[in-house]
Order: C-alpha cells, then structure tokens, then sequence
C-alpha cells in the first residue's frame, strides 16, 4: 500500500517543481565564489534533507508510471547537479591557484635601488677648511644670519657715512627704531670679532665662524648674493703678522696643495691694520687672465690684517698688551679652486647633473 505523501515535499509529481529546483539551483551556484559557500549549496539540494534529494526519497509514494517518468527526470537533474559541483569546485580551485601565482614574491629579486644623498660641494669643502683650522687649535663657535647695524658695521669702525659701507651694499630688515632700520643680513662673518671677544672676558681667542653672508649686488662668475665665510681670530700676547702669515700658507697648502701659487696684496678693510688679502693662481687660465678670474689671473680667496688696536680696546682688551690677527674667507670660491668650477653660481641652482659629480 502507497504511503501518504509527506505534505512538505515538493510534490514529486509536478515538474514544475523539478523544474524550479533546476533553475534555482544552477543559479544559485553561479553565485558561489568560494568553497565554503559551495558546500551550503551542495548541503542544500543534495545533502541528506536537500531539496533534491527529498524529491527523490519521495518517489516511493508515486504511483508507478508517475515513479518512472519523475524518477527519470529527478535522476537526470541529480547527475547535472553533482557534475555541476565537481566542476565549480575545479574552478574555484583554479582560480585560488592563479590569484596565489600572482600574488608570491621572488625573495631572491634583489630590491630598487635607493637614491643615496651627498653632501654639497660647500659644505664638503667647509668641513675640509673647518678641519684644518680645528687641527690648528681654532674652536668652532656660530653667530647669527639676520645682525644689528651696531656689529655688521659701527663696531668694526665702519661708521654710517664711511666709504667702505659700499663694499658691502645691504640688505636690510624692515624693522625701524627712532627712524632708523637697525637690522639687517650680515654682509660678512666679522661682526662675530665683536662678539666673541665681548664674550671672552681675557684672551687667548682662537676661533673659526663658519655662515651664511648676503650682499645686494648683481651676480657674476665671482659673484653670488648669498655666499658660505669663514671668520677667523686669534688674539693673544706677541701675536705677529708673520703668524698670520704662516697660518694662512699652511691653510692654503693643505687645501690646495704643494702646487698652487700663493700671494699676499695689501687691501683695506677698517678694523685691520694692517690690511692685506690672499690670492691663488687662476686654476682655469693658469695665470694668464680668462673671464673666471677678471683676466686678473688670480683668484681672491679671502681679507685678513692685524685686529685694529681701537677694537681690542673698545672691547675692553689691552692693546698694549695683546695683538691679533682676523680673516674672512668666501668657502664657494675655495670649492671652485678645488674642483676647477667655472662659476659659481652653479653651486646654488640645483642642477642635480652638477651637483652629482661631487
Ligand atoms: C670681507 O667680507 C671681510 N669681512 C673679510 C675680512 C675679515 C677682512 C677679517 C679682514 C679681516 P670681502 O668682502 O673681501 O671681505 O670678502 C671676503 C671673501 O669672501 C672674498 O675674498 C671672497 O672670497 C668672498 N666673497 C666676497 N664677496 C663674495 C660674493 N659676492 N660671492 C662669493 N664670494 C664672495
């Protein structure tokens, strides 16, 4: 006898509702993009309760030319179904594999090259000069960029209407007191004279002041409006000019070595005397005059002299007592020396091309 047919089956008889589970379950499994979701699905029409397979065990109720025309049928759509599986399975195992093959990393690849920094021919040669002098017994002390009127020119007796301010044309700081602009870039590294010997109450002195300078002139191979000094001082009993001769030889030496010709000229600046600067042959012209060295055929590196007795007294110093000497060196023209560069103004516009050789 037939058993009752279970009122929550489908009913195996309508092939609508094979017809239903077909569509549903070929779509549903397109949906599938992982294995975990594949199993749910496959739990869900083929699994011991699925919707397939409860149509199937259902089958034993049917009368029998109902049994074989829908048992015929669920079978067919139970094979699909399982080949169906079998195929999305290889799929997602397919694509799992290519999206690991493009994801490894080759260990042994060597990496990118990192760019690797240098320091600026300036400043490469500002360590050599600073080194120098550091082996000499000079200490390296700092000032400021931005000066008062008071050190950058009155205090180095270079007074308001006095003629040598022109050597320096200015660049002021828009800041006025008592109708006046007080404030100003340092044209030169000498206010420092002022202020380390107003800081050292009783010689010895012997110190190097490397910084920034700036000055407002039209620029030439020669000629930058902002350029790198080196100050020096040396204050003490029986200080000669013969010393300062023969520290700036045996500077000018170990920078340039053996080969270089070297000359002292006398020049006039107010808070030497006596005043003298130094030159070194041309390295571009060899001495025979070209546009590098104003067809001088030499180039000038640098102003010294004597420390001006009315100095060492204004800053409380015995003049009787104690001499010394003072100079003031422009580092880019030092660099250009070195390394046979024809104008400065190459330092300062970034071209990287140039500054990689250095
Ligand atoms: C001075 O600046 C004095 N303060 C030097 C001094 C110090 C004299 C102590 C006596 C005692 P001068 O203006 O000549 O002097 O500059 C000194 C050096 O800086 C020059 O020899 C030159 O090498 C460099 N220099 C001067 N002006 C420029 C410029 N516009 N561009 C690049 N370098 C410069």
């Amino acid at each position: 006898m037939a058993a009752t047919p279970d009122p929550a089956l489908p009913m195996p008889s309508d092939n609508e509702s094979l017809t239903q589970i077909e569509s549903q379950a070929l779509s549903e499994l397109d949906a599938v993009a992982n294995d975990d979701a594949l199993e749910r699905w496959r739990v869900a029409y083929l699994g011991r309760r699925g919707r397939l397979t409860l149509v199937l065990r259902g089958l034993a109720d049917l009368p029998i030319e109902e049994r074989r025309r829908v048992g015929a049928r669920a079978n067919r759509l139970k094979q699909q179904l399982e080949a169906s599986v079998e195929e999305k399975r290889a799929r997602l195992a397919q694509s799992a594999g290519e999206a690991l093959n493009a994801e490894r990393i080759d260990v042994t690849l060597p990496g990118p090259p990192l760019p690797r920094g240098r320091l600026h021919p300036t400043t490469q040669t500002l360590r050599d000069v600073l080194d120098c002098f550091v082996s000499m017994g000079f200490q390296v002390v700092e000032g400021p960029e931005i000066e008062w009127d008071h050190y950058n020119f009155e205090a180095l007796r270079i007074p308001r209407d006095h003629p040598a301010r022109d050597m320096w044309d200015t660049l002021w700081i828009d800041y006025e007191k008592d109708g006046e602009r007080p404030m100003l870039l340092r044209t030169h590294t000498s206010p420092n004279q002022i202020r380390v010997m107003e800081q050292t109450p009783e010689p010895p002195v012997r110190v190097v002041v490397p910084g920034k300078v700036y000055r407002y002139e039209a620029t030439d191979p020669t000629h930058e409006w902002m350029h790198i000094q080196v100050e020096g001082l040396a204050v003490d009993e029986g200080i000669s000019l013969a010393d300062l001769k023969g520290t700036l030889a045996d500077f000018a030496r170990r920078i340039f070595g053996p080969d270089r010709k070297v000359a002292f000229r006398c020049d006039y600046f107010p808070f030497v005397e006596p005043g003298m600067e130094l030159r070194i042959d041309c390295f571009l012209c060899g001495g025979e005059g070209c546009r590098t060295c104003s067809h001088s055929g030499w180039i000038e590196i640098l102003g010294a002299g004597m420390v001006h007795p009315e100095i060492l007294d204004a800053v409380g110093y015995d003049s009787e007592r104690y001499t010394g000497f003072a100079f003031g060196m422009g580092i880019e023209r030092i660099a250009m020396l070195r390394h046979g560069i024809e104008d400065i103004r190459l330092f300062y516009s970034n071209d990287l091309r140039f500054l990689r050789q250095f």
